[in-house]
């Protein structure tokens, strides 16, 4: 029993009995911290309220989706007044035309667009389409890059595989994975290399523009427009993982913010405000393969839910206010900013990666550019550091490697109060 949190630890007691790990996904369980994981009962705002009735202000955010805050009173009346209207009928609705109207003007590489329920059956898809298409069987992906749960895509991955240290998942065919290769982020030569040795093999390219699962991690200049180059040289499909990046460093994506046109892209987190919603789309020719136009399957039950689609198009409109961005990277800015002087102050060596509302601080005193440098990280301080904003009222992802997120809702005052408690935090190092 832990007795700093006696009602998650007793919860976790019990979750560990019914749920492998007592958690739904890995990356909840503090297992790159330590500790017991905090069972939350509400969220409001910026504020996430735990089991033990304390407050924190909360940088996880559902790891990306919620910018516009928790619980966001129009997003909730419509998720309210959709439920009144039955909650999945199976059957087409005008809702989904709407959504993926939305994602179609703010992707200008986007001509068509599926509906999934996360992001992993998106990258999944969009792998699967990729390779109908080309007819191709490999795929290449970077280091530390994470992009859902997927076979393929279980190979040298960020995020929770990163953070828990694990090989390569059991349970992954030798031949699926053979036919996954990997490359360093940030590097082209590789790349280009990978692409002399197999280039008619290989399907597609998938890659978070800016990385989010081995912490945030943005492209060097001209790198993403030399995979661009690559990829068209080859015939092979460019796939942008934007899930995370979506809606969040641009409304119009990464894409958007470093000027580079993939041939696909995977959505999901903002997109559902919240609920369970993915998305794969791009160029018309090539997703015209998908059934029941085309050969390439791929279905749900629950794909375009009415519930699911009204929280994900109630929050795209409301993000098209641009003054939105603009808050949004003010807020960050500061945020890193302060956090940055408070290491130096406490004389603990920090290198802080940011792109618009999504950033890293690595304890670490080298730039960090890929998974090597990630990994060089010193995980035990950031656990300490982890704690130590823990007891301050501030809850970050409990891992190195991944990204915070701001919302609308960190005001100034919110903002001051992180920096205030990362300067104890640091001290505590
Ligand atoms: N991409 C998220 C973490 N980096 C997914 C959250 C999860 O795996 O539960």
């Amino acid at each position: 029993m832990n007795n700093k949190y006696p009602a998650s630890s007793a919860l976790f007691e019990h979750a560990k009995e019914v749920i492998p790990g007592g958690v739904n996904s890995p990356v909840r369980a503090f297992r790159g911290v330590g500790g017991t994981p905090l069972f939350i009962k509400s969220a409001s705002g910026a504020t996430i309220t735990d089991a033990d009735g304390r407050d924190y202000i909360d940088y996880v955010g559902s790891w990306g989706p919620m910018i516009l805050g928790h619980a966001h009173p129009q997003v909730i009346a419509a998720i309210q007044q959709a439920a009144t209207r039955g909650t999945s009928y199976g059957a087409p609705t005008g809702l989904e035309i709407e959504l993926a109207q939305e994602v179609i003007d703010a992707f200008p590489s986007v001509e068509m667009l599926r509906l999934t329920s996360s992001g992993t059956e998106a990258t999944m898809s969009a792998l699967r389409v990729a390779r109908g298409f080309t007819g191709r069987p490999k795929i290449v992906k970077f280091e530390g890059c994470y992009h859902g749960h997927g076979d393929s895509l279980l190979v040298r991955a960020g995020s929770g595989v990163a953070t828990l240290g694990l090989p390569d998942s059991p349970g992954v065919l030798p031949e699926v994975a053979q036919n996954t290769i990997t490359v360093p982020f940030n590097n082209a030569e590789a790349l280009k290399h990978v692409f002399n040795e197999a280039g008619d093999q290989i399907a597609a390219v998938i890659i978070e523009p800016v990385v989010g699962n081995m912490g945030c991690v943005p492209p060097k200049e001209n790198y993403l427009q030399d995979i661009r180059r690559i990829t068209e040289r080859h015939g092979a499909v460019l796939i942008f993982d934007e899930v995370m990046t979506g809606f969040r460093v641009a409304r119009g994506g990464a894409q958007q913010l470093y000027g580079v046109k993939p041939d696909m892209t995977t959505f999901g987190k903002i997109i559902g405000g919240g609920l369970p919603v993915g998305a794969f789309g791009g160029r018309r020719e090539i997703m015209e393969v998908v059934a029941p136009v085309g050969p390439v399957y791929q279905a749900g039950t629950l794909s375009g839910n009415p519930l699911a689609v009204t929280a994900g198009l109630t929050t795209l409109r409301m993000l098209k206010d641009p003054s939105i961005y603009e808050q949004l990277e003010s807020a960050a800015a500061r945020l890193v900013a302060g956090m940055t002087e408070a290491a130096r102050e406490a004389g603990v060596a920090t290198v802080s990666n940011r792109v618009g509302s999504m950033f890293t601080t690595f304890f670490t005193s080298e730039p960090v550019s890929d998974w090597a440098t990630a990994s060089r990280s010193d995980r035990e301080a950031f656990a300490r550091f982890f704690h130590a904003m823990l007891d301050e009222g501030v809850y970050l992802a409990p891992s190195q490697f991944e990204a915070a997120f701001i919302s609308t809702t960190h005001s100034d005052e919110i903002i001051e109060r992180t920096i205030d408690a990362a300067r104890k935090a640091f001290a505590q190092v």
